[in-house]
């Protein structure tokens, strides 16, 4: 079993940060149903301590890309939860201006390369921001998010060879939630993540994502490998969504018998609370304080996009690469 050996205030952090997650998207999917928020969301419920657990291996030195799922890994990495809501609501003190919306979520002030709405896309551009921590001997390191779905892609195949060709110090991280859209990875995806990284040449890593304490330390030694120039690794986590693909998707492939047994005994916050106070590193009343402070924090992240004002037609004409 992992190890409870971990400072207080991260252990602090990250509890918060997975309540944070949990609580932001348990919002969104009561509030894209009222059809006030435009585009697609999709809801990284039950996957919280994946991100979380990698990210707090990290500083804003430190490069992570997303996925469309990328609520969570935002939250994970430090993005500010007030201008993520106003961003998903499409409002101009979104963090990108209310342009962006859930899937192109960025904020390269803590390091966060972007949501994405192209599967397979990250892969591609960690191999960049990797390539520039290297070169400019910052220490950095950079993370990839990508789905069981997006393994297949062949820009995710490329970025793991070049990875390696490079030996870059870059961390492949696989969230493996069975499903890519209602397709199972059991039909879709040949062979084995395993296989695949050592087809690459690069160490493999692997962990239980509803355990905090399991991904931070597989994660921290991947991590730590490419930080001290040993190259990249992939770890793969085994985690399950416990909403549908998108909001909207009534989820017909899955037994709900199986998704209520996910909810049940593998919730993170549930293990992360039990562990914790069983090892009486913190009381009850002290995580439940916290609980009341997300409640509260995302209370004022809705009220506050919902009364925010639209962008301006000039404003398409900023955050452009040309100037007209
Ligand atoms: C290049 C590309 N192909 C297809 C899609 C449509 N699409 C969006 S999400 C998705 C499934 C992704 O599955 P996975 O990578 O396992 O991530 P998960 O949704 O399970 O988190 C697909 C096929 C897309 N957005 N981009
Ligand atoms: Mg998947």
């Amino acid at each position: 079993m992992s190890t409870l050996q971990i400072n207080r205030d991260v252990m602090a952090r990250s509890y918060r940060a997975m309540r944070t997650i949990r609580d932001f998207e348990e919002r969104l999917h009561i509030e894209f149903a009222t059809g006030e928020i435009p585009g697609f969301v999709h809801l990284y419920c039950g996957e919280e301590a994946s991100g979380v657990g990698v990210c707090a291996n990290l500083t804003d030195n430190d490069t992570i890309a997303s996925t469309h799922r990328g609520h969570g890994h935002c939250i994970a990495k430090g993005v500010d939860v007030g201008a993520m809501m106003a961003e998903i609501y499409g409002r101009k003190s979104g963090i990108c201006g209310g342009k962006g919306g859930s899937m192109h979520i960025a904020d390269l002030s803590r390091g966060m390369l972007g949501a994405n709405g192209i599967v397979g896309g990250g892969p591609p551009l960690i191999c960049g921001a990797a390539l520039s921590h290297k070169l400019l001997k910052d220490g950095g390191v950079a993370v990839a998010f990508y789905g069981d779905g997006a393994s297949n892609e062949g820009t995710t195949l490329e970025s793991l060879n070049l990875a390696s060709v490079w030996h870059l110090p870059a961390v492949f991280v696989v969230e493996d939630n069975g499903y890519g859209e209602a397709t199972a990875a059991s039909y879709a995806v040949a062979g084995t993540q395993k296989a695949r990284a050592a087809g690459f040449g690069m160490e493999y890593f692997e962990c239980d994502g509803t355990d905090f304490f399991d991904v931070y330390e597989v994660a921290g030694k991947a991590i730590e490998r490419a930080r001290r120039g040993e190259g990249p690794s992939m770890v793969h986590v085994h985690l399950s969504r416990w909403y549908g693909h998108f909001e909207g998707d009534s989820m017909s492939y899955r037994k709900s018998e199986d998704v209520a047994a996910e909810r049940r005994d593998r919730d993170c916050l549930v293990k992360f609370r039990n562990r914790t106070t069983e090892a009486g590193l913190f009381t009850a009343d002290e995580l439940d304080s916290v609980d009341q402070a997300v409640r509260d924090e995302i209370e004022l992240s809705v009220r506050n996009a919902k009364a925010a004002p639209m962008p301006e037609a000039p404003d398409l004409l900023s955050d452009v690469y040309v100037s007209y």
